[in-house]
């Protein structure tokens, strides 16, 4: 398996998470965003997006973190607990992995790329208000709950953790949800856990 990987990126960060979690190994491939990488002809062919990550497995090419990280629960995860088979708790899943992709990527990630990487389109002011109502509703649903589905870790506590754990690079502060903060810090306690870094 390869990951066409950056370091800083939370998408990323998403399925290294996973691949440690369930200590798979696999080859990286770092590419440089600065250096316009993902644009270039040869990654194209792998994701006309041009964005990362992107996961070969099998000689296939697959894109999007929330797919990913779907592809390698279900293909991998012996238990499949990371992504539940029963129907009801796999939706779930699902609805998490897709407010990562959408409320959370459009708010605390779009924050932290504003003021970490220059992002020049983005309408901080907006982000701002968006990832306030982001916190406050996880903060509710995690008052209730310890994961965000069941009584466990899912792909969608894994898909939600990067850009929640990095906020104040978006200069969003997390004081005012507690519960976010405990369940961080119970994220950070799963085995093979490992840091955006490593
Ligand atoms: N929905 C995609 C978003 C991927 C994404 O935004 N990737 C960023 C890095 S976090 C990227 O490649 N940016 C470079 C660019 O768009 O040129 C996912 O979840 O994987």
């Amino acid at each position: 398996m390869k990951l066409y990987n950056t370091t800083i990126s939370g998408n990323c960060y998403k399925i290294r998470l996973l691949l440690s979690f369930l200590r798979l190994d696999y080859e990286k491939v770092n590419i440089n965003l600065k250096a316009k990488d993902q644009k270039k002809v040869e990654f194209l062919a792998l994701n006309p997006l041009g964005q990362v990550p992107v996961l070969e497995d099998h000689g296939i090419y697959l894109r999007d973190s929330q797919a990913i990280l779907c592809y390698i629960a279900r293909e991998y995860d012996v238990e499949q607990l990371w992504f539940p088979l029963e129907p009801m708790l796999m939706a779930h899943v699902l609805e998490w992995l897709f407010f990562a992709n959408q409320n959370i990527a459009s708010s605390l990630a779009a924050a932290r790329a504003f003021y970490l990487v220059n992002k020049p389109h983005v309408q901080i002011e907006h982000a701002t208000e968006q990832a306030y109502a982001v916190l406050e509703m996880m903060n509710q649903h995690l008052s209730e709950q310890d994961w965000l589905v069941g009584r466990r870790a899912t792909l969608a506590d894994i898909a939600c953790y990067p850009y929640v754990a990095m906020a104040h690079q978006g200069k969003i502060e997390l004081d005012q949800y507690p519960y976010v903060q405990a369940w961080l810090r119970r994220f950070e306690q799963l085995p093979n856990f490992i840091e955006l870094n490593s």
